[in-house]
């Protein structure tokens, strides 16, 4: 399916000007490709070579002789490298010329210039790595904020495939001892249903825990994005404004003000997070505020939190017990505050006691507000036994499949089906569940993960 005979090259350091570039190369002839186009002052270049080892040298053009700057090369052979095949590394001065043309001559001489992440494409299919380690090494280079390379570099160690791997295991006992009673009915294997279910049942629970992590891990993985929300004229903007200390929004008594969503970076005990105020949703038949709502639940589909913003001078309007109803179903976190109780509150009165009360004019319950943040984003992996996290659509897809197919040989267990239905939606499971560590995968899944890569990683 894959070519892992050919050699490739890539510049692995970002584009502009830097100290230093580096030129990577995987594959089998990268050593005699290096051979070709480096050079040292005594004349003895690359033989005698060792692993991981650094020479000072320079790369010439062999045809022509020129040198083009002056490098330190490192050999890596395989199976010692990232990719577990033979690597070179130079590095030259980080320039643009240089580096191109140093790139140029590798690829001259027999190299093939690298696709988007093929580095790590093949260290996973070299079995370096397994696929939520690959992810994990995009994740580390992307992520934003310190928990989001914290919980990158958890992923990176493993602890995820480990987790999934001790599912599967627990699953392919269950198989084999379906399999056993289907090869050998004759030798009366025992066939003990309610240990199956109980293993079953064990396999379903972590799995179900694991689909619970995903709306945390996904706040991590991208950092958090936290929406304000509700009907005009609560008081979003001003909510907005005073949490950021600063008056970035436009707050005026007329409903209908915010037409656009608007993001400021805010740190929150230390936590970077994303805020947006967005216009107020209500039916309007007026074009602008339309569009404005429109952008509204768009910022609501991305948010990995939601402020629902009540006004408490006003009371609870039956719209926006459905808004919360509609947000309660999109499996996020929500924090519903209740505003302008400086005014007073009208909606404790009807049993809503429990949500935050703040005035965003007269600041009370603010830092209440932050601490509940922080709390939610932070505080979330204390949900998690191991501190482990999902991190992507990808893994939850997988797990809902997997968990679904073991439903369903838990019902086949429990109605006394024939053990081959059983064993079917195990081995279903059982792929399912592969297929989030890449031990069963299709070409389609490893091109969309590596396109996520830049060129040289
Ligand atoms: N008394 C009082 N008034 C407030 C408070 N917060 C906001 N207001 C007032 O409520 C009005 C609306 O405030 P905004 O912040 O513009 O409300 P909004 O939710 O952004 O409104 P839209 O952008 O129209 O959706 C303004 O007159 C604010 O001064 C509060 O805590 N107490
Ligand atoms: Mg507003």
């Amino acid at each position: 399916m894959f070519d892992l005979t050919d050699t490739i090259s890539a510049v692995s350091t970002p584009h502009g000007e830097g100290g230093i570039g580096i030129v990577r190369m995987s594959g089998p002839a990268s050593v005699s490709i290096a051979k070709k186009i480096f050079a040292t002052p005594g004349g003895k270049g690359l033989n005698g070579i060792e692993s991981h080892k650094v020479i000072l040298g320079y790369i010439k053009d062999p045809d022509t002789g020129k040198r083009i700057d002056e490098v330190m090369l490192t050999a890596m052979f395989s199976p010692k490298s990232f990719t577990r095949e033979d690597m070179v590394e130079i590095s030259c001065h980080g320039g643009n010329l240089p580096l191109r043309s140093i790139l140029g001559l590798t690829l001259k001489n027999g190299a093939r210039h690298a696709e988007p992440g093929e580095f790590t494409k093949r260290a996973f299919l070299n079995g370096r790595i397994n696929l939520l380690q690959a992810e994990a090494v995009i994740d580390i280079i992307k992520s934003k904020t310190d928990l989001a390379l914290e919980s990158a570099m958890t992923q990176l160690q493993g602890g995820l495939a480990e987790k999934i791997t001790s599912i599967r295991n627990i699953l392919i006992e269950v198989l084999s001892e379906i399999e056993a009673s289907i090869d050998f009915p004759e030798e009366d294997i025992e066939f003990t249903p309610l240990t199956l279910q109980k293993k079953a049942e064990t396999a379903l629970h972590d799995i179900k825990q694991l689909i619970g992590t995903y709306k945390y891990g996904k706040i991590y993985r991208e950092g958090v994005s936290v929406v304000i929300a509700g009907r005009p004229n609560v008081g979003k903007s001003s909510l907005m404004n005073a949490l950021l200390n600063e008056e970035r929004a436009i707050v005026t008594s007329i409903p209908g003000t915010t037409r656009d969503t608007i993001e400021e970076g805010l740190n929150i005990n230390g936590l970077t997070i994303k805020i947006i105020d967005t216009a107020g949703i209500r039916e309007s038949g007026e074009l602008i505020e339309q569009e404005g709502i429109k952008r509204t639940q768009k910022a609501i589909e991305g948010a990995g939190l939601i402020i629902f913003l009540l006004d408490g001078s006003e009371g609870v309007k039956e719209e926006e017990i459905n808004l919360i109803n509609d947000l309660r179903q999109k499996d996020k976190p929500v924090i519903i505050a209740i505003n302008k109780i400086d005014m007073g509150n009208k909606i404790e009165g009807q049993g809503e006691g429990g949500f935050l009360k703040i005035s965003a004019l007269k600041n009370i319950g603010l830092d209440k507000l932050k601490d509940k943040i922080f709390d939610i984003i932070y505080n979330g992996h204390c949900k998690t036994q191991e501190g482990l996290f999902i991190t992507r659509e990808r893994h939850r897809e997988s797990l809902s499949k997997a968990h679904d197919a073991i439903e369903k040989a838990i019902i086949a267990i429990n109605n006394n089906f024939s053990p081959e239905f059983i064993a079917a939606d195990i081995r279903l499971a059982l792929e399912n569940l592969g297929e989030i560590t890449g031990e069963t995968y299709s070409e389609d899944v490893l091109n969309r993960i590596f396109q996520e890569f830049c060129i040289g990683k």
